[in-house]
């Protein structure tokens, strides 16, 4: 062992001299027990793209058995029924607890934070290092219920009572008990970070960065913390009731103790509407960040935006009972929900507005964190745009449950966290390892995934408004569906091309930390404070600390084209 080691020692990232204990003690403080916001960036990272593994893996294969129904997955083999339900169950909450928010907030939220504020760490190193390990303790919670008699949870992610209430219900015993405590342990590390990002943001920003000079990805962080601080509490309490109700005899879920199943789906939702904007609203921060990097432009309207991200935000609280037309709420309580989710549209609609006025009379710059980024922005209008509809109750009577739901919410979370999470990592790679990822396997990438992801969601609005329901385990059970299996047959083989795509990312990824370019300072010529340092930034980020001097995306005309006018004065 030492002696392998010793051999290796020379071209690793362990130095010249062999490794002595003081060099493994290094490794581990740098790696494992550090309070660095940008190693702790990392190891959100990690966590959010192992958790991303097995929740791509799930949707593999529902999508086998939904085209080829009984029939042996690959890798896998028979699905039956009872893990039908589990992984489709384990698919959605790694997407939305385990993935989106580790990447979206935990990743990129505190890699950058920091940076573009021009702050030497958060505000709270420990307390990060905390939220990390506790989103890490949780994970492994998750995770264990896989190998728990009878399996993990298994009612939806959304876990309606009372079918989630009583372990008779579902055959799931201690797994969704694992799937409780393991959310709110996730939500606890989520709030650690939120409070973080929010001090931070708030008071160690660099001389002359007043808030309406912030880079408009912090603003998404901001709002996207607080939106967590105010919607996370009902969900967790909500939890810790249903624990109570399925082991302590309480019966707050319960109807034939006193309860009500639909309480639970109003403390969902009021959590849940609130929780897709701190998905959505850090990847248009992304998207905010990128198009005026490669448009060579300043954003439109900024200040607009920022109001429409506050206004979306407090809308976000009033629109939950749109998951709710047809649990029974009287008709005149409906519209005033309707109305408010066709409201909520408007902001979303600003801020889209302005990404595509930012390309008027641009100066594109053709790389792949753009390319991504737009097809991220095309692929959520449609999103958007069909969520409209849903909002109306008459529509949803018929809508509600079928793959139409299916096909509008994937339109608006793939796009925010694929689509969206690789136009930050692209774009923010080169900072990350001082490498640039190669643009002819990227923009290769790029193309086969966002237009793989159209032929396996179009299809099912198709098979949502021809009334195939959703979360069914084989649709050739109904004769009625029965005409529709060319469609799944489409969605599935697309699926194979989509996940297949992902190997140029991690050949790329493999490929560019050994021999990719050298990454200056700012590779891509952006003007917010993260490109004013070195790549990767040293330890405290700044070597000098940063003083601001002007808004931020713009650009000033020269001989060559346009050249960024930084924030920072140099
Ligand atoms: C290759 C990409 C993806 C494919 C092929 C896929 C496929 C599926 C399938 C087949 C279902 C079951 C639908 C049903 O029967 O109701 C599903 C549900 C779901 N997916 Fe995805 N998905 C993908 C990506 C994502 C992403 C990126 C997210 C979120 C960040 C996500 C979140 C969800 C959620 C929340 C559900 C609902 C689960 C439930 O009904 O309890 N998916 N997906
Ligand atoms: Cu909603």
């Amino acid at each position: 062992m030492e002696e392998s080691l010793r051999h290796r020692a020379p071209h690793s990232a362990l130095g010249r001299a062999g490794v002595s204990f003081a060099q493994l003690d290094t490794f581990w403080r740098k790696w494992v027990f550090s309070t660095d916001h940008k190693v702790i960036g990392l190891q959100y990272l990690g966590i959010a793209s192992v958790m991303g593994v097995v929740g791509a893996f799930a949707a593999y294969l529902m999508r086998w058995q939904l085209a080829f129904p009984g029939s042996s997955a690959p890798l896998y083999g028979v699905l039956d029924p009872p893990p039908y339900n589990a992984w489709l169950t384990m698919h959605g909450t790694i997407m939305m607890f385990f993935v989106a928010m580790p990447l979206l907030l935990g990743a990129f939220g505190n890699y950058l934070v920091p940076l573009m504020v021009g702050a030497r760490d958060m505000a709270f190193p420990r307390l990060n290092m905390v939220s990390v390990w506790t989103l890490g303790l949780a994970s492994a919670i998750f995770l264990a219920s896989f190998f728990v008699e009878e399996g993990p949870a298994a009612a939806g992610w959304t876990n309606y009572t009372p079918l989630s209430a009583d372990p008779a219900f579902t055959g799931v015993g201690v797994g969704f008990d694992l799937w409780l405590v393991a959310v709110f342990v996730d939500f606890a590390a989520v709030l650690m970070s939120g409070i973080n990002v929010l001090t931070t943001a708030l008071n160690l920003r660099a001389s002359g960065l007043t808030l309406m000079r912030l880079p408009l990805f912090v603003w998404t962080q901001i709002v996207a913390a607080v939106l967590f601080l105010f919607s996370a509490g009902p969900l967790m309490g909500a939890i810790l009731m249903l624990l109570a109700d399925r082991h302590w005899g309480t019966g707050f879920f319960l109807a034939d103790r006193g309860g009500s199943p639909l309480l639970w789906q109003h403390l969902f939702w009021f959590f849940g509407h609130p929780e897709v904007y701190v998905i959505l609203l850090p990847a248009l921060g992304i998207f905010l960040e990128v198009f005026p990097t490669f448009a060579r432009r300043p954003i439109a309207a900024y200040g607009t935006i920022v109001a429409a991200l506050w206004a979306s935000a407090a809308l976000s609280f009033v629109v939950w009972a749109h998951h709710m037309f047809v649990s029974g709420m009287s008709v005149q309580l409906a519209l005033p929900f309707s109305i408010t989710t066709i409201i909520i549209s408007v902001p979303f609609a600003i801020v889209l507005f302005a990404l595509i006025a930012t390309l008027r009379g641009a100066e594109l710059q053709s790389a792949t964190p753009f390319w991504f980024a737009l097809s991220a922005v095309a692929t959520f209008l449609l999103g958007g745009v069909t969520g409209i509809f849903l909002g109306s109750p008459a529509v949803d009577m018929y809508l509600h449950d079928t793959y139409f739901v299916v096909a509008h919410f994937h339109y608006t979370l793939f796009p925010s966290v694929v689509l969206g999470g690789f136009a930050g990592i692209y774009y923010w790679f080169p900072k990350m390892t001082g490498r640039l990822l190669g643009e002819r396997l990227g923009q290769w990438h790029c193309g086969l995934t966002f237009v793989a992801f159209q032929f396996v969601f179009l299809p099912l609005f198709v098979a949502g408004v021809a009334g195939h329901m959703r979360r069914v385990y084989d649709p050739s059970y109904y004769a009625f569906l029965e005409p529709l299996l060319p469609l799944h047959r489409v969605a599935t083989g697309a699926t194979l091309v989509l996940l297949a795509a992902q190997i140029l990312f991690l050949v790329n990824v493999v490929w560019s930390l050994w021999r990719g370019r050298v990454a200056a300072s700012n590779p891509w010529g952006g003007t917010t404070l993260e490109w004013a340092t070195t790549s990767p930034p040293p330890h405290e980020n700044f070597a000098v600390a940063p003083v601001v001097v002007r808004e931020p995306y713009l650009y000033a005309r020269a001989a060559a084209g346009r050249v960024p006018n930084p924030q920072w004065s140099s």
